[in-house]
């Protein structure tokens, strides 16, 4: 492995960023940082910060660039993302990019690969309906997947051809089985020379 690995997944909701995030922060011995899952588990414990949210999640809306980035900034600073981490479902505006980027000059450090997990959106809104039944998400509802989808293409797309342009990008095909999704996920990798530590 790379002394450290810093990675970014990002794709439209329902695409297996979540899925993925998991696996492969176990693979690579990094912690996952999920913007979606700190939201949540905010809103779940009714903190400050989960009052606030709650209703723009619940509606399929971006939270404020200034909380999330507050919130990522925080998470960055805990000991455990100094050998590197997992981004997960952030950056997903040009303004988080920027955020982003600022706190890793100011570490002296940067992204290594953005993982880009593509599905098409028939895939991607089955899942979430399916999803919807298990888990019961209020932002699972089809015309709120319908919303997510429509601003992941407005706001969170444009933001591949600028990782493109810094040669960071590897596109992996999200469909399929989760275990061949991860294959390939770390055949990727492989291929930019980061590779799981032994186990
Ligand atoms: P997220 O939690 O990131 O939600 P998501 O985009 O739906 O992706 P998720 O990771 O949950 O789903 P996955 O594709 O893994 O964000 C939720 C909300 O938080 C946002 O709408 C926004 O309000 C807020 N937010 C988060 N980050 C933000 C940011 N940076 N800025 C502003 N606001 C932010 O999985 C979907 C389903 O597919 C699962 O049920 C899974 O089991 C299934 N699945 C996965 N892989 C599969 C496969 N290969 N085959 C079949 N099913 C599969």
């Amino acid at each position: 492995m790379t002394k450290s690995t810093r990675l970014l997944l990002i794709g439209p909701p329902g695409a297996g960023k979540g899925t993925q995030a998991g696996i492969l922060a176990a693979t690579y011995a990094i912690p996952a940082v999920s913007t979606g899952d700190i939201f949540r588990s905010n809103v779940k414990n009714e903190t400050e910060l989960g009052l606030r949210v709650k209703a723009i999640m619940a509606a399929g809306e971006y939270v404020p660039d200034s909380v999330t980035n507050a919130v990522v900034e925080n998470r960055l600073g805990e000991s455990d993302t100094a050998a590197g981490f997992l981004l997960d479902g952030y950056p997903r505006t040009p303004d988080q990019v920027h955020e982003l980027d600022r706190m890793l000059s100011a570490q002296g450090t940067a992204l290594d690969v953005v993982v880009l997990i593509t599905a098409d959106t028939d895939e991607v809104v089955s899942r979430l309906l399916k999803r919807a039944v298990v888990e019961g998400r209020a932002d699972d509802t089809e015309s709120v997947i319908r919303h997510r989808l429509a601003l992941y293409e407005e706001q969170t797309a444009p933001l591949i051809d600028l990782y493109e342009k810094r040669n960071l990008v590897v596109a992996v095909n999200g469909l399929g089985a989760v275990d061949d999704v991860t294959s390939r996920i770390v055949a990727a990798l492989a291929a930019k020379g980061i590779l799981a530590p032994a186990a």
